[in-house]
């Protein structure tokens, strides 16, 4: 059996490689550049960038290897009718969700700071589901895709690590994902409480999943498609 090694222990992957998904959080310019929701809550956007380069190899490997990638991204309908007034609230900045920020209508569809980063650009071909809250199965088709695709491997990166991603990754557990965080293609806005995540994730056996660096991530995927 193929294997990512990984924390707590071996990640065994599909015997049919087309059942392993890459899953991108919400690497979009509103948590990622300065003026959009992310620096709304008091953040500084810029310890989000450095995973950007890990995050496009993953993204390049993958799509390399023609297997699924699947992009998600926060953000509210014009209407803002997906948006509750409590999260509406949060952030006590200047500015809050639907306000015209530097870069379009913060956390809004369509707007300029809601789009992917341009390095992350999704190909025609690949699926971005946008969804109005932190984890990715609320409220979106996202387990209907995996499924009809016959997905059961989610290897996630993205951000920010302890909101959206675990979020994501604790809703993915529960619908029966085998789910795998690579470390060094997720970050956070607060170096500890992605460290805390890292733990939380792979402690009591691995309860949430595993975790593993982007280069054993590759290797391992790299390993099973050559049939060693
Ligand atoms: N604020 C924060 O850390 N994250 C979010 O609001 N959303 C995501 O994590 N994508």
């Amino acid at each position: 059996m193929s294997h990512i090694t990984a924390e707590p222990y071996n990640y065994e992957l599909p015997s049919n490689l087309s059942r392993l998904a890459l899953v991108i959080v919400d690497m979009q310019r509103d948590f990622l550049e300065p003026g959009g929701f992310g620096e709304m809550l008091g953040n500084d956007v810029s310890q989000l960038q450095k995973i950007v380069p890990v995050v496009q190899q993953q993204q390049t490997t993958i799509r390399t290897y023609s297997l699924s990638i699947n992009q998600t991204r926060e953000g509210h309908r014009p209407d803002l009718y997906d948006c509750p007034i409590s999260k509406k609230k949060r952030g006590k900045g200047k500015l809050t969700i639907d306000n015209q920020g530097p870069m379009g209508r913060i956390l809004v569809l369509g707007e300029p700071c809601n789009a992917i980063i341009d390095p992350l650009a999704p190909l025609v071909k690949e699926m971005v589901i946008s969804k109005p809250g932190k984890g990715a199965f609320y409220n979106t088709k996202l387990h209907r895709v995996l499924r009809s695709h016959k997905i059961s491997h989610l290897i996630f990166t993205g951000v920010t690590t302890e909101v959206c991603v675990q979020s994501t990754m604790r809703e993915a557990n529960d619908r029966g994902y085998e789910c795998l965080l690579v470390e060094d293609a997720t970050e956070s806005y607060f170096p500890e409480f992605k460290q805390s995540t890292l733990e939380m994730i792979r402690a009591q056996g691995g309860i949430v999943g595993w975790t593993a660096t982007a280069e054993q991530v590759i290797t391992g995927i790299s390993a099973a498609l050559s049939g060693k």
